[in-house]
């Protein structure tokens, strides 16, 4: 049994997330979980609300409410979507916890006490328009990296490059439009990164079995340009974790807060801390995950991110934890996406372009967007939602291949045998060729889902499914019961066998029809098989089952059409 740590990145508190952020982290890192605790390993997998920064401060203003009233309601709200899509977080904190305060008010004051850390009086974008300052976000404008015209301060959607707001061409405030700014000296703290530079090559150089994705996204900022940049770690807003040396004021830096990129990723640690209040458990239940010299040497620790995320968790944090010179965890594998597109266009959360995950959930049960989401997520490139697609995968895949599966055999055997595990026959050469088949899939789809490699393993497990449906067109237990019941009996409980099976397998993907197959099937072993050949053994004669109800039913034309019109707009 091996333990697994595992984060996706921490979304915004600042609105609802849409379908692309979902499938972007939290959903293939819930789905790796799933597969990791069937296979009877000890996982902690961690998620929390990223409630820092400008994000915040924007949406809060938006709404018309003050920060911390806004970012615990929209905790609350997004803890319901999580639960929603059976996103299984053993827990979902919050970055603006007070572990996660001074966990990186600890670290600050560790990266200094190294060197690492040097104070930078800079020009900050003043607005007399809004009368304040403007960070990071507050400031848009063009990118000098690639022109595109809508970069923000922090960085550039378009080429993930990671900007200060005085890098931008053409800038203007992002509250008003205002272009007449001006730039004033205030106080800033910088994290050495450059002095790391050679460190963090020579860490990524061991990472020979990353995405070519992540590695090319890390390099490229290690060695474009000038090499890797020092990077502001404070700024001037009040909202955020207050800037000290672990518990000592830190004297010129009064009434400035961290930079929401250095204290998010340290929430990955004080949402551990967090799980372990929550549970009544000390510190030692979370440092065994988290320090090297308290156990979590043996732990293997994956992180799941969008593309965009990666120089923050490649570059920026990996500083923070080396830097330290404390003995923390550092990242083992780091799974990265591209960007899923909505009909030809993007995902756009400022826009309210795209389906959300509240009006998901409105529309249809979570499976169905599971399965299609993560058997088209975007990991060689980017991928597109749209409608048709959807409604053709739903309805060919779960209506058509799985579902129809299950409500033939259940039914068929209830009405010829009644609902119980039929007994008699003996399996011959198609059952063996049937158990062969699926042997060989089964080891491939758990190498797959070693490897996260997420459409694939959905690929594969779509072929399990066909291969259950292939075995039972050409049995046909309903013509061969007019000549041999017995025979037919046989096939029948193979086919009873084959919906557990698929029960146990399709867990990751589709918990909640899972969940149903097996109680349809009576049964509380969700087992991951050793062997294929035994897996279609396991169900007793004269065990009881129940027909479930559909498990997916077909999205109509209609249907279809009538969400298209609805999502057409923006939100
Ligand atoms: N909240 C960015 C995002 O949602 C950011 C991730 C933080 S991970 C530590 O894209
Ligand atoms: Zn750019």
């Amino acid at each position: 049994m091996a333990r697994i740590l595992i984060t996706s990145a921490l979304p915004y508190i600042n609105g609802i997330k849409h379908l692309g952020t979902l499938i972007g982290s939290q959903l293939p890192a819930d789905l790796y979980a799933r597969y990791m605790r069937g296979r009877g390993n000890e996982v902690l997998f961690l998620c929390a609300t990223d409630e820092h920064g400008t994000p915040a401060e924007l949406a809060a203003a938006k709404a018309g409410k003050p920060v911390a009233e806004y970012c615990a309601e929209m905790h609350g709200i997004q803890t319901q979507l999580v639960q929603g899509f059976g996103l299984s977080f053993d827990h979902y904190g919050r970055s603006s916890s007070p572990q996660n305060h001074r966990l990186t008010q600890h670290f600050a004051g560790k990266l200094e006490e190294a060197g690492l850390i040097r104070e930078v009086s800079e020009q900050q974008f003043y607005s007399p328009t809004d009368d304040r300052y403007l960070p990071d976000r507050y400031v848009e404008g063009t990118c000098p990296n690639c022109g595109y015209d809508k970069a923000r301060g922090d960085q550039c959607e378009n080429c993930t490059k990671q900007l200060d707001p005085a890098d931008l061409i053409d800038p203007r405030s992002a509250i008003s439009g205002a272009t007449d700014l001006e730039l004033r000296d205030s106080k800033h703290l910088y994290l050495r990164q450059s002095a790391m530079k050679d460190d963090l090559d020579a860490w990524i150089d061991t990472k020979t079995d990353w995405p070519i994705l992540t590695t090319s996204i890390a390099r490229k900022w290690l060695h474009d340009g000038d090499g890797l940049q020092d990077r502001g770690i404070t700024r001037d807003l009040s909202w955020g974790v207050p800037v000290k040396k672990g518990d000592a004021p830190w004297p010129g830096m009064e009434g400035k807060v961290f930079y929401v990129w250095f204290d998010a990723p340290i929430e990955y640690i004080a949402c551990a801390a967090e799980w372990a209040e929550a549970q009544g458990l000390g510190d030692d239940a979370w440092e065994r995950w988290w320090r090297t010299d308290k156990g979590a040497d043996d732990v293997r620790y994956v992180q799941f991110m969008g593309k965009d995320n990666v120089p923050f968790h490649t570059l920026g944090f990996p500083v923070t934890i080396l830097g330290s010179g404390e003995p923390w965890k550092l990242v083992d594998h780091l799974k990265s996406f591209n960007y899923l597109n909505y009909e030809g266009g993007q995902f756009s959360t400022s826009q309210g372009r795209g389906v959300f995950m509240d009006q998901a959930l409105e529309i249809l049960p979570a499976d169905y967007w599971r399965w299609w989401l993560l058997s088209h997520a975007p990991e060689s490139s980017d991928s597109e939602f749209n409608w048709e697609n959807f409604q053709a995968s739903v309805n060919k895949d779960l209506a058509d291949v799985l579902g129809n599966f299950v409500s033939r055999i259940t039914k068929f055997c209830r009405s010829r045998f009644g609902e119980a595990v039929p007994e008699g026959g003996t399996p011959g050469e198609q059952e063996a060729a049937l158990a062969a088949e699926l042997e060989t899939r089964l080891r491939a789809y758990e190498g797959l889902m070693e490897a996260m490699e997420v459409r694939k393993a959905a690929a594969e497990l779509r072929a399990i499914w066909v291969a259950g449906n292939e075995y039972l067109q050409s049995a046909a237990p309903w013509s061969t019961f007019k000549t041999d019941p017995e025979q037919a009996a046989m096939q029948v409980r193979t086919g009873l066998n084959l919906i557990r099976l698929y029960a146990v397998l399709s867990a990751p993907f589709i918990p909640s029809a899972s969940a149903r197959m097996l109680d349809a099937m009576g049964c509380e072993d969700a087992g991951w098989p050793d062997e294929v050949a035994d897996a279609l053994a396991a169900l007793p004669t004269g065990h009881a089952f129940t027909v479930p109800d559909v498990l997916f039913a077909k999205i109509s034309d209609e249907d279809r059409e009538s969400w298209q019109d609805r999502f057409a707009g923006t939100r």
